[in-house]
């Protein structure tokens, strides 16, 4: 069977989940449904390493790939959730190619990159350490974000970098970031997302694209966008409860 990263690069049409409900419970639930991956939230969600372990756990006893979206680019944002078993990670806010490459660093074991060795759960708690690093530099994935006014500046550069899987595209911070905000804002919003996208597909990456509906979906194929996180599991939760209240108080 064909490993999640390489389905990414393909790049395969992949949907995907945030998780941010802090609990192997809720990823459970959200593995049930049968998404291609799921994102633990660790930007935004108060998800702790113990905790991040858990449900990485809960998504892979549902055979359902599992990234973390972590604070930031450095390998102390980075190592834990990979030796937790995460299948890569999506790392916010990456505008230069330092950044890009740092990223990659702390992904990649050496002579690649900088990650340290240790006995977690990805190795078998140890018991597998050796088989683990055969294969971890070519398995893990690397989703980075570009939602800033200087990953649009530095996109060529970005691409570029070797390592560097999916570049995903966050529009709400793209928006407030640039700028371009509501109605009047949307034609400088969009000529941002199909730069991004033109030139990292030039450059050979996956692109990806946070979506708070599923109706984005087609029009975002059609720039070439692949890799998609619909929602997450609170909103989608808020959501659907949300509309059952209201169709009760309808009679
Ligand atoms: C954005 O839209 O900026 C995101 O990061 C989605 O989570």
């Amino acid at each position: 069977m064909t490993d999640f990263r390489s389905r990414c690069i393909a790049p395969e049409p992949l949907a995907g989940l945030f998780c941010a409900i802090p609990h192997p419970t809720a990823v459970e639930i959200c593995a049930a449904t049968a998404p291609d991956f799921l994102c633990l939230d660790g930007e935004h969600a108060p998800i702790g390493r113990e905790r991040a372990e858990e449900m990485i756990r809960a998504a892979q006893l549902h055979g359902v790939p599992v990234i973390m979206r972590v604070p930031g680019h450095l390998p102390d944002s980075i190592a834990g959730v990979l030796d937790s078993g995460a299948d890569g990670v999506l790392v916010p806010r990456v505008s230069t190619t330092d950044e890009a490459r740092a990223a990659v660093a702390a992904t990649r074991y050496p002579p690649v990159g900088v990650r340290g060795v240790g006995p977690g759960r990805a190795a078998g708690f140890g018991y597998r350490i050796p088989d683990y690093l055969a294969t971890a530099n070519s398995r893990i994935l690397l989703a980075i974000q570009a939602e800033t006014p200087g990953a649009l500046e530095n996109i060529e550069d970005i691409a570029a970098v070797e390592g560097v899987d999916v570049i995903f595209i966050g529009p709400g911070d793209l928006g407030v970031t640039l700028g371009a905000l509501g109605p009047e804002g949307r034609p400088r919003l969009m000529a941002a997302i199909k730069r991004i996208t033109k030139v990292s597909r030039a450059a050979g990456k996956a692109v990806g694209m946070f979506c708070a509906s599923p109706d984005e979906v087609p029009g975002w194929r059609e720039l070439g966008i692949t890799f998609f996180l619909i929602g997450n599991d609170a909103r989608h939760l808020a959501d659907a409860a949300g509309a059952a209240v209201a169709r009760a108080r309808e009679g």
